[in-house]
């Protein structure tokens, strides 16, 4: 049998990790990107074999939604529900305190939005996204409404940033978010304080929202692949 990518195999057993973390009876928030695609994966199987039992999924985007559709998992809002029990997601930064980079997904709004609400925020990534500093090795999403992508290029640039706008895989165009608008990646040399930024980038106008998780993780599974092996800690 071909051997598996390596990575997939960590991405596979961190989200069969968190997966395993969701108690019945409970709503859990669905996260964006390939490794929480895995845990949504788990969280279905687990539905069908009976041993978890009537769990509502949040989805943080529409690919969160068609993934908890095919793996069996009832959809509810944030109308519905009074708190979310656990959410589980990516990330593409993580440092030391647990403050995260996300967006790479072009999610991170609705993603700040569910993952605050969990009461547990399980994150779900592989070894490759620990970093001392964050912005040392990703560039922060900005999630900006079209009108305002020059007047918001030239504030990130002011604060030190280079600025590209998120193009789609054929480049022919734009990434356009489930909102309707645009993301722009400020690529900083490191983010010395990450709340500090957060909340000034989010007072620019015309922002809307942008990837820095300052304060919301509250549990971090790293995967780990040791000699074909795969591990989690
Ligand atoms: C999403 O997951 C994004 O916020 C983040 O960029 C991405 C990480 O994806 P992957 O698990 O595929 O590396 O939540």
């Amino acid at each position: 049998m071909a051997e598996m990518d390596p990575v997939k195999l960590m991405k596979q057993e961190v989200g069969r990790a968190a997966a395993a973390k969701v108690q019945s009876d409970t709503v859990v928030g669905l996260g964006t990107g390939s490794t929480t695609a895995f845990a949504i994966q788990f969280l279905g199987d687990r539905l069908a074999s009976g041993e978890l039992k009537n769990i509502k999924g949040v989805p943080t985007s529409f690919q969160a939604s068609v993934l908890a559709k095919k793996y069996g998992i009832p959809l509810t809002t944030l109308d519905e529900v009074d708190k979310i029990d656990i959410a589980i997601d990516g990330a593409d930064e993580v440092d030391p305190q647990f403050n995260l980079i996300k967006g790479g997904g072009a999610a991170h709004t609705r993603e700040k939005i569910v993952d605050g609400l969990a009461e547990q925020f399980i994150v779900v990534v592989d070894s490759s996204k620990l970093v001392e500093k964050l912005g040392s090795t990703f560039a922060l999403p900005v999630e900006v409404l079209p009108m305002a992508v020059a007047p918001v290029t030239r504030a990130l640039t002011a604060l030190g940033a280079t600025v590209d706008l998120r193009m789609g895989v054929n480049k022919d165009g734009p990434v356009i978010t489930d909102q309707g608008n645009m993301v722009l990646d400020a690529k900083f040399e490191a983010i010395a304080n990450p709340a500090e930024m957060e909340a000034h980038i989010n007072n620019i106008p015309g922002v809307l929202e942008n990837g820095l998780f300052v304060g919301v993780a509250t549990e971090v599974l790293v995967g780990e692949v040791k000699d074909g092996q795969a591990s989690v800690r």
